[in-house]
């Protein structure tokens, strides 16, 4: 069975969300993160080389990272339909989507939590407001970012959306809060943080 390396309220909630979305039978392996001398599980060690969590170990299988987590579970089990085929035309959005929580997103927070002001067009990331406009227009038309079909897209970016309103760093954006309402609504969502609050 897939084992997923996690710990609470960290971005393995993203990956426990996918495996819900997708189906599949998986079970938690609780990583005590933070604690350099805990001893560390070898096969969590073998599918994070950055000791961080989510890590995954799916058979002979074994990655880490949020995003190729939710890029490999998607491409894994197509059954689930989370992601356009490699000839759909969406699939160049999708990717877009797909790298950017960690490739947009998460260098504005932290742009954010440092206080500085980077140059918009010289930063990979924009800069904050650029981010937030570009989710705002990708949304326009909804309610997912590829129209009418949820994808592990927007496991990615609802989730983000989700830690900037945690975090307090959301601005005052309807668009987003009913994107990240509609998607914390998913039965999956649910799931996974059920998961997370059992022994
Ligand atoms: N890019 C990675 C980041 C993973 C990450 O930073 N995880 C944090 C928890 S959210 C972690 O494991 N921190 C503990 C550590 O670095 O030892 C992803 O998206 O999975």
């Amino acid at each position: 069975m897939i084992k997923l390396f996690w710990h609470p309220r960290t971005r393995a909630a993203r990956a426990a969300w996918m495996l819900e979305e997708t189906g599949v039978p998986y079970q938690r392996v609780l990583v005590e993160i933070g604690d350099a001398e805990a001893e560390r599980d070898p096969a969590f060690l073998a599918a994070s080389p950055m000791g961080k969590v989510p890590a995954l170990a799916d058979g002979e299988v074994c990655l880490a990272d949020s995003a190729a987590i939710c890029m490999y579970l998607a491409d894994r089990y197509p059954d689930a339909r989370l992601a356009p085929s490699l000839d759909d035309p969406q699939r160049g959005m999708y990717l877009f989507w797909m790298v950017y929580s960690p490739g947009v997103i998460e260098p504005a927070m932290s742009e954010k939590f440092a206080g500085v002001t980077p140059n918009r067009y010289s930063s990979g990331w924009g800069d904050f407001d650029l981010m937030i406009s570009t989710l705002e227009k990708g949304l326009a038309a909804g309610p997912w970012l590829l129209g009418e079909r949820f994808s592990t897209a927007d496991v990615m970016v609802a989730s983000s959306v989700h830690f900037m309103a945690m975090f307090k760093l959301l601005p005052d954006s309807p668009v987003l809060e009913s994107y990240v309402e509609r998607a914390l609504a998913r039965p999956a969502w649910q799931a996974a943080m059920a998961g997370e609050e059992q022994p």
